[in-house]
């Protein structure tokens, strides 16, 4: 039989495993609660979960995986469109909701099974000897054009980069997290959740991030904080008005940036403030973490570490041929190979082929260089149309082409631009149907956010006569360049 994914559901105790507010699971009732369940839909193929930041989503997550079952989290603010694309594409035989949960339109026809936490039926053990090359989760991540992708991962990926973590920072059953990330993504899901759940910890979830939430927490035994860097961004900002938030930073045994890069000014804001350092750690949906600086390794503000155990990784050039050199300035693509990865995208043979090399690296499009001692600082991505913003990944054609679904849109360039908050903010550069009635900043946004999800919305929008095209008609992003005469 396969190793459990959660040796501590196997006899559980009375620790609390996880909080969201003042509603709490102790290892027992988790136990309890997710075994009802997995024995429910052990027969369901792949379910979807409504992944609202509650116990409700944990519940059902780790249900599947305890029933063997592929779970595919969705993000609730979805809109019509990518919700419609998902479910189509990851065809999931039921929805799993808490409820009080409200469903849109395009999950009325899926049978939908209420998460019950606190189950009155008697405690039932309920494993499957599932295969660590089975699916566990299929997580939909943006490309530069197209609808989103689902990104299968097995089980084996999830229990290697857990452990490599647990290796990595020093994770164990004592430490207790907090955190505010959503839980439809690899980030807040996987790290944030099943990881504090495969070592027998604790999790607090603060249900939306909030400076105030961070300071009650690591001052009333929370150990480790994990973000994305708009929220240690907040942090850093909010430190000077609040004294309480750099002596509960303190006490942390560790502080997690990830999912982009943390200015090195925010690392130094938080460091002088706290006399803390955040640890980076670097990954991706597709290949869960590859790298990070060690909880007892240097930790120096730029880099992100080096590979976790069990991760090859390594830099080529355009062409292929991988670099040898540790210099700190040969700037080379990223390549990583390992039990890590995910294992393709659902329904796209042709995208999974095209990720890969023939001999099994996987393509991450992030560029880097190498210090002498291995670690690693990521420069730039090969793609231009891949924005990230607010820790999210987001593809510049998925919202061209929600764009060009207005009526008043007649042809739509979507560029990323530095924010000092988000990272990137979404810039839409539109050419008007009608020159003289264009479509509004709040008008387009409204469009994205309901059809996509409000995190895609554009946050500034140009309007153009043309868009500046080369002699191939292809549209030239390069030269689309803030330019205070033509703003909207
Ligand atoms: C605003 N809102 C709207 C609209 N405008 N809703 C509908 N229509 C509109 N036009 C709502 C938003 O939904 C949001 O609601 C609120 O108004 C504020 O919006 P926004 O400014 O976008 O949010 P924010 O508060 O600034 O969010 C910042 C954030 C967020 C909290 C840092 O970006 C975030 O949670 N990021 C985490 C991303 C993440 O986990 N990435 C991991 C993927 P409400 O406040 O109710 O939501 S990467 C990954 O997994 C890899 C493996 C890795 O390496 O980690
Ligand atoms: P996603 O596809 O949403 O999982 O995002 C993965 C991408 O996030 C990676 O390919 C990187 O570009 C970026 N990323 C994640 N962690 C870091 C980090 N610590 N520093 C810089 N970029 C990061």
């Amino acid at each position: 039989m396969s190793s459990p994914l959660f040796p501590a559901l196997e006899s559980p105790s009375e620790r609390v495993a996880l909080s969201f507010g003042d509603r709490s699971l102790t290892y027992a009732e988790l136990a309890h609660a997710a075994d009802t369940l997995a024995a429910r839909i052990a027969d369901a193929g792949r379910v979807a979960v409504w992944a609202t930041p509650a116990l409700e989503t944990a519940v059902a997550v780790v249900a599947a995986l305890r029933a063997g079952v592929a779970a595919v989290p969705l993000n609730p603010k979805s809109g019509g469109k990518e919700l419609a694309h998902i479910l189509t594409d990851s065809a999931p035989t039921a929805v799993l909701a808490a409820p009080v949960d409200e469903l849109p339109p395009p999950l009325a026809d899926l049978t939908r099974i209420d998460v019950d936490v606190r189950p009155t039926a008697t405690a039932q053990t309920f494993t499957k000897d599932a295969s660590p090359e089975d699916p566990a989760l299929v997580v939909y991540t943006s490309g530069t054009t197209g609808p989103p992708k689902g990104a299968v991962l097995p089980r084996r990926a999830l229990a290697t980069t857990l452990d490599g973590l647990a290796d990595a920072w020093q994770w164990t059953g004592d430490d207790v997290l907090v955190h505010g990330l959503p839980l439809f993504h690899v980030h807040g899901l996987v790290l944030g959740m099943l990881g504090p759940l495969r070592r027998g910890g604790s999790v607090r979830h603060l249900g939306r991030f909030s400076t105030e939430g961070v300071t009650r927490e690591l001052n009333s035994g929370a150990t480790m904080l994990f973000g994305v860097p708009t929220m240690y961004h907040r942090i850093a900002q909010s430190l000077p008005e609040e004294p309480e938030l750099a002596k509960a930073l303190s006490r942390a045994r560790l502080l997690v940036s990830g999912s982009a890069a943390l200015p090195v000014h925010d690392h130094e804001r938080i460091t002088a403030a706290t006399g803390r350092r955040v640890v980076e750690r670097y990954g991706m949906t597709e290949t869960l973490m590859n790298t990070s600086v060690r909880a007892d390794g240097e930790p120096r503000a730029g880099t992100v570490g080096g590979p976790l155990p069990g991760v090859e990784l390594r830099l080529v050039e355009e062409d292929g041929t991988p670099i040898e050199r540790f210099d700190g300035e040969t700037v080379g693509e990223i390549q990583v190979r390992g039990a890590h990865l995910f294992t393709g995208y659902l329904n796209r043979p042709d995208a999974t082929e095209a990720a890969f090399t023939p001999d099994g690296w996987f393509r991450t499009g992030d560029m880097a260089v190498r210090d002498a001692d291995g670690y690693v600082r990521i420069v730039g991505r090969k793609a231009t149309d891949l924005i990230k913003s607010g820790g999210y990944k987001i593809g510049a054609g998925e919202i061209e082409n929600a764009l060009l679904e207005h009526p008043g849109v007649r042809e739509a360039a979507v560029t990323g631009e530095p924010d000092a908050d988000l990272g990137e903010r979404i810039v839409a550069w539109i050419v008007p149907e009608d020159p003289q009635s264009p479509p509004g900043e709040r008008e387009l946004a409204d469009h994205v956010a309901g059809r996509l999800a409000p995190h895609k919305r554009p946050r500034v929008v140009h309007h153009l006569d043309a868009l500046p095209r080369n002699d191939m008609g292809k549209i030239m992003k390069r030269s689309l360049t803030a330019d205070p005469g033509r703003s909207a």
